[in-house]
């Protein structure tokens, strides 16, 4: 008789947060700017114009190292976390959470990301923070950079391009693991190290337009060896200061399909999903897919590598692999597909799913494709550490029924449990934005992804109270019965 698919006993149910996204206070207690602080602020610009938004001037990083501070924009604000943490980690613990992933913000330890000391009073937030989640059986899950870049390196180095920052990055990660070492196993180094590609100054602190001769790919790729040289260092630091913690790297997982079976678009494809998995391959193999050297080589981008550089890499790897997953991806070399408006990575328009209100396509079945990959690939524990539905909440009578985000989180978690089922081995699962945060790609609350609503709008008016939503008690039963009941 064929045993009925279930989660493993320790599966790690939660939630996940960033620093930048959530706690606010971004220039109180010591707290330096950071690249998050920056891209946010622009003056007299309603957060309704997001492209613009978002868009980063001289201006706004002048008026950000100068600690100005501006009550309008809610991103700079987040959820007022910062000052509510014992509040939220209660609501946590009330869902019956088990792991709590967060990010510690660099520029909270160290203001300029040089600084001869460290800012006591971040170090003293955090681990009051991860005191507070011990005591209520909450297991931290810390990232390490999840785009908190000190915004005085930024400008300093222009990001990840040089060499000096990997030394800073490192000296941060072994002040955080010496501190936190009674109370944090498991670690993430870099956030979506991919997603410097995407977003150059965000998560790398890389301004393009400062690019030497405007060879932007160029920095790209050497800011990005610089990170995978970084995440390679802090986890043999990790390792050594912390005996038994688990150290990940962390993916943006793009599941990508073919729109047809027209060998070009299974081509096309196939090198958008190698692409893909480049990032992680470095930091689970310990070293450059040869097929990425010679792309790198055939388009004249040469990075420099220090001696010892290899050997760090392979000495090093991760002892797990995280992903965030929202949606798959449809590719298609026809002229005539329909590509989706805005976001440049949402490709072509997938027949057969539905999408959410920002355009990205909602598809249970892809998180069991990329489940069944990403372990046939890498043969290591997975762990899911963001997924989830950007949705216009409404709150009706002092309710909030979000029976989508309910059926969203059903659907994908019975994928999770088959892909279990036939072999995927999964550590667990921390659903994005557990509760209501900044949206990091256009700064909106409305965007809101959480099991608890926050009150606050786009433009950053509200009381900032907290209310449970319907998928809170949804979750709660989940969580209670270890999937049991969904
Ligand atoms: C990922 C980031 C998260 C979170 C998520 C949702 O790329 O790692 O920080 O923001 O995207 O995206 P958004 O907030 O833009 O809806």
């Amino acid at each position: 008789m064929t045993s009925k698919p279930s989660f493993p006993k320790n599966f790690l149910w939660g939630g996940a947060i960033a620093a930048n996204q959530a706690e606010g206070a971004w220039n109180i207690d010591g707290k330096g700017p950071s690249v998050a602080d920056a891209i946010t602020w622009k003056p007299n610009v309603s957060l309704k114009d997001y492209s613009a938004h978002m868009a980063l001037t001289d201006e706004n990083i002048a008026d950000a190292l100068k600690g100005k501070n501006d009550e309008l924009y809610p991103k700079r604000r987040g959820i007022d976390f910062y000052h509510r943490y014992k509040e939220d980690l209660a609501l946590f613990a009330e869902m019956g959470c088990k792991v709590l992933r967060v990010s510690i913000a660099w520029s909270r330890i160290f203001p300029t990301g040089e600084d001869s000391e460290p800012n006591e009073a971040g170090l003293a937030f955090y681990h009051d923070l991860f005191s507070e989640m011990r005591r209520l059986n909450i297991e931290p899950l810390v990232t390490l950079s999840h785009y908190e870049m000190p915004l005085v390196l930024s400008e300093k180095y222009n990001g990840w391009v040089h060499r000096n920052v990997v030394d800073a990055f490192v000296r941060f990660c072994r002040m955080c693991f010496e501190r936190y070492k009674d109370l944090v196993v498991y670690w993430l180094t870099f956030n979506e190290i991919d997603s410097i590609r995407r977003h150059p100054f965000t998560t790398a602190g890389i301004r393009e337009e400062k690019s030497a001769e405007g060879c932007a790919e160029q920095d790209i790729y050497q800011g990005l060896h610089h990170q995978f040289v970084a995440s390679a260092l802090v986890t043999r630091d990790c390792h050594a200061i912390i005996p038994g913690s688990q150290v990940g790297c962390m993916l943006t997982k793009l599941t990508t399909y073919p729109r047809t079976c027209k060998p070009e678009d299974v081509e096309a494809t196939l090198k958008k999903n190698l692409e893909n998995l480049f990032y992680a391959d470095v930091q689970v193999f310990g070293a450059y897919p040869p097929l990425v050297t010679r792309d790198l080589e055939r388009r004249g981008i040469h990075i420099e590598m220090q001696p010892g550089d290899a050997e760090t890499l392979r000495a090093n790897t991760v002892d797990f692999v995280s992903f965030s997953y929202y949606m798959s991806l449809t590719e298609s070399t026809q002229p005539d597909a329909e590509r989706i408006p805005g976001n440049t990575i949402l490709g072509v328009k997938n027949p057969y799913l539905p999408a959410s209100e920002w355009g990205w396509q909602i598809d249970p079945v892809g998180l069991k494709i990329s489940l069944l990959e990403l372990y046939d690939r890498y043969q290591k524990p997975l762990f899911i550490v963001e997924c989830g539905l950007g949705a216009k909440d409404e709150v009706v009578a002092g309710k909030i029924h979000d029976d989508y985000r309910i059926d969203y989180f059903r659907a994908h978690f019975e994928q999770v449990k088959n892909a279990i089922d036939e072999g995927v081995e999964v550590m667990g699962f921390t659903t994005w934005g557990a509760i209501d945060i900044i949206s990091a790609g256009t700064s909106q609350m409305s965007k809101r992804y959480g099991f608890i609503y926050v009150d606050q709008d786009d433009e950053g008016a509200g009381s900032l109270a907290r209310l449970r939503k319907d998928s809170f008690y949804w979750y709660q039963k989940v969580i209670a019965t270890n999937g049991a009941d969904m």
